[in-house]
């Protein structure tokens, strides 16, 4: 049996209730609410689109239509794969609506993500545009189609050609939202992981609306927040750590900018006044350098940098270059989401990856043996709390590895914790490569590459880049002789494969042998040191 989602202990939910953390509160209940508070004030900027909170309830309401016309229905997965556009955010609510729960696949991923996605959920509907970034997506949809029975409907966003337009009625009809309780699951969040198959996370409306409320808390949003949203917007970092749902929340305004370059963003900023924006740190030293030639916008006064290790002669920078506070974010799409707190002193602003959300969170660094360590020791990160799932979707093994007993979830992130309560990420021990803040998991790379005929044996790891933190390398072991084209052609192997663009490896080394371990596993930590003694980048 492979459980569709594991459940918090029924004492322990019924604390995190007592406590008011989890309010028995839906998406549309939350946002019937938001947008009767906030009604006439701008929710969204796309372009010259302006949305207000009544005009973004509306559209939910009438998409909502749209897909119970459709025959979609309480307990449906639905991926969405949209790009930065104010669509987004009516089509999520409306599949909510009617108890669907959306998928947030990135823009990025590509016929063997969405496949999986589409296949292993047994997803009623795949909702995605025409064309982004000069890649036809209605490719895609033709491939998910084949290899999931359980799909009906392809919504595209543009031109259709064969599929259903992604088109909401005029008018929304009479339908009352479908009966949902709170502790089902309100979306799923994919996870970055370290294994062959990406891993799907089960959000609940409970405990997805309770970290977005304490991150609106924690970065002091109100009505007066203007937030850039230039990361993609499915991810939970600019959706939730507070993100565009927490700008909702406090009744903020979202101005969403369809790339995160400067030359777009900048002038966003400047337009709409943004206060606030978040971003990976390969994207910060893209403002800065652009700022330091171009000058700084006047109006920002808070960046979040997250999603990557971000170096503290970086972090120091961005008051001065950038005119604003800044403020870091740890946080993982499995649950706990760290932060610095405004008004903490620079030592903690540029050293430290902040604190936890929530008293409530539960935080144990441990040694390889799952013994505590004291503070100021680096260990395994282990965690549970309010909003920290109990198990994957569908992965009972992949559960038996990832969660103790305890259910605590094993972050695979190295860390210490300071006396005061602070993490400081210092390490990692899941075999992942952070590559500007999309995580690769080194073994689906691993397995692609060993379909090729002319790979014996390979190992993909991580090599420090000054730009993008990370970038993938995959040492090989030929079953031949190099070819002076070869190293191309599996880079294209990797790519014809199906897999987003971001998981092909940036470097391939061919080597005779790969180093072992004393138990003939594949050596990575002699690998590495390998790539760090010969590039200093
Ligand atoms: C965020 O979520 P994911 O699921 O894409 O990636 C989580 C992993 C963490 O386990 C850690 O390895 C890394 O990304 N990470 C950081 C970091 N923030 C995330 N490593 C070092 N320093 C940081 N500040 O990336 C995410 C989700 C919510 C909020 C922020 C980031």
């Amino acid at each position: 049996m492979n459980a569709d989602f594991t459940p918090w202990p029924p004492d322990v939910a019924a604390e995190y209730r007592r406590l008011g953390y989890w309010r028995g509160e839906t998406f549309s209940a939350w946002l019937d609410r938001t947008s009767r508070l906030h009604a006439h004030r701008t929710a969204l900027i796309h372009g010259d689109d302006t949305v207000t909170y009544a005009d973004l309830h509306a559209q939910a309401e009438r998409y909502a239509t749209l897909f119970a016309r459709s025959g979609l229905q309480a307990g449906d997965c639905v991926v969405v794969q949209l790009p930065n556009r104010a669509a987004f955010f009516p089509v999520c609510f409306g599949l909510m609506r009617v108890g669907a729960a959306p998928i947030m696949a990135l823009p990025a991923h590509r016929e063997r993500e969405i496949t999986f996605f589409c296949a292993h959920t047994d997803a009623r509907a795949y909702v995605t545009v025409d064309e982004h970034g000069g890649f036809d997506h209605r490719r895609l949809a033709r491939a998910a189609v084949a290899a999931a029975p359980s799909l009906r409907h392809v919504f595209i966003l543009g031109d259709a050609a064969e599929f259903t337009p992604l088109r909401a009625p005029d008018e929304a009809g009479d339908l009352p939202p479908t009966p949902v309780d709170a502790s089902t699951v309100a979306l799923y969040q994919l996870s970055g992981g370290s294994t062959g198959t990406p891993k799907l996370i089960p959000r609940t409306h409970d405990d997805y609306l309770y970290s977005v409320r304490a991150s609106a808390d924690i970065c002091a949003l109100g009505p007066d927040t203007v937030y850039l949203a230039a990361l993609p917007l499915a991810h939970n970092f600019p959706l939730s750590s507070p993100g565009t749902l927490g700008v909702l929340h406090a009744g903020g305004t979202v101005v969403i900018a369809p790339d995160p370059t400067p030359t777009t963003t900048f002038p966003l900023i400047e337009r709409h006044g943004v206060t606030m924006a978040a971003l990976v740190p390969a994207l910060l030293l893209v403002w800065l350098q652009h700022a330091r030639t171009h000058g700084t916008p006047g109006c920002l006064q808070l960046l979040q940098v997250g999603g990557a290790p971000l170096a503290a002669d970086v972090a120091r920078q961005v008051p001065d270059v950038l005119g604003c506070a800044l403020q870091q974010v740890f946080g993982m799409a499995e649950g706990l989401v760290n932060y610095t707190r405004p008004g903490d002193p620079a030592s903690l602003v540029y050293h430290t990856q902040g604190r936890p959300i929530s008293l409530h969170d539960e935080v144990r660094i441990v040694n390889d043996d799952d013994e505590d360590v004291p503070a100021g020791v680096p260990g395994h990160l282990l965690t549970r709390g309010p909003y920290t799932i109990r198990g994957y979707f569908r992965a009972d093994d992949h559960n038996r590895r990832a969660f103790t007993p305890e259910g605590y979830y094993r972050t695979g992130d190295v860390v210490t914790r300071r006396a005061d309560g602070y993490l400081e990420v210092t390490g990692r021990h899941k075999d992942q490569i952070n590559r500007a803040g999309e995580k690769v998991a080194a073994e689906e790379i691993e397995h692609v590459l060993l379909t090729h005929p002319a790979v014996h044996d390979v190992a993909v790891v991580g090599l420090p880049d000054a730009w993008l933190g990370e970038r993938t390398c995959a040492f090989v072991q030929l079953t031949g002789a190099a070819t002076p084209r070869l190293a191309l052609d599996l880079k294209a192997h990797v790519r014809a494969a199906g897999l987003a663009d971001y998981k092909t490896p940036d470097l391939i080394e061919f080597v005779d042998a790969l180093p072992r371990t004393a138990f003939g596993k594949t050596n990575k930590v002699a690998l590495r040191a390998r790539l760090n003694e010969r590039s200093p980048q």
